[in-house]
């Protein structure tokens, strides 16, 4: 329980506006994810939340978001670059929160390490959630932390939960990052599936006493 250390969820105070970016490797569920957590903050009913994609490399990714920005009634900028990252921004001054989608990519292409941080640098108050699949394997989860070394401070989203048979590499990621995890992802269904990361039930996974089961 020490080492998995206390969750670190979206801070929702409106003391300055939060750019949140999503990235990691492809098909993890960045999309899905970001989809949950802004569709969580429309039901709330207190932020005025803006999407921005830079994923405007693979085929439909950006009708994917703007299918969710449509349900949601959310406005989504589409960016290609940096400078369109800035008038994106300005767009959205009056924001409390943006949620920006990014591409996932091959972590072992060394490219994409320059195309996230031209589009991270300079944005001040940012914060990252590195997004990992619960069912990836130890060398490539070390391979995808390695990686992702670029980006100076993030938090780890674990998606897949559902589809996991251990839980061995939320520890084993924490251990090796000693960054914080801030949710588990457990299924598709937007906006249920998804958990601020419990440190007292992982530990019960772990051990054995239980395991991830589908409520509904
Ligand atoms: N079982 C399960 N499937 C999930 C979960 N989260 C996302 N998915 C599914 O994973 C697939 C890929 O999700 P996306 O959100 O498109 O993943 P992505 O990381 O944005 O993918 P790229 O943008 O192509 O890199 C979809 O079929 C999602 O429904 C989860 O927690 N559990
Ligand atoms: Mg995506």
């Amino acid at each position: 329980m020490e080492y998995l250390g206390d969750a670190k969820p979206l801070d929702l105070s409106k003391t300055n506006q939060k750019i949140i970016f999503f990235i990691g490797p492809t098909g993890v569920g960045k999309t899905t994810t970001l989809a949950k957590i802004a569709a969580q903050l429309v039901i709330e009913n207190q932020y005025n939340v803006g999407l921005i994609t830079s994923d405007t490399y693979r085929i439909a990714a950006v009708e994917q978001l703007k299918t969710y920005s449509d349900i949601l009634k959310l406005p989504l900028e589409i960016i290609y670059d940096e400078k369109d990252m800035f008038k994106a921004l300005v767009n959205f001054r009056e924001k409390d929160i943006i949620l920006v989608d990014t591409a996932g990519k091959n972590h072992k292409d060394v490219n994409e390490k320059d195309e996230i941080l031209n589009i991270m640098k300079s944005i001040k108050n940012k914060e990252t959630y590195l997004v990992i699949s619960g069912t990836t394997n130890y060398n490539t989860l070390k391979s995808i932390i390695d990686h992702y070394d670029f980006i100076e401070d993030y938090s780890i989203i674990f998606t897949k939960i559902d589809e996991a048979d251990g839980y061995g590499n939320i520890l084993n990621a924490k251990f090796l990052t000693k960054k914080p995890i801030s949710y588990i992802t457990t299924g598709q269904k937007v906006p249920d599936d998804i958990e601020v990361f419990d440190k007292d039930k992982v530990v019960s996974w772990l051990i054995g006493e239980n395991v991830y089961e589908r409520s509904s």
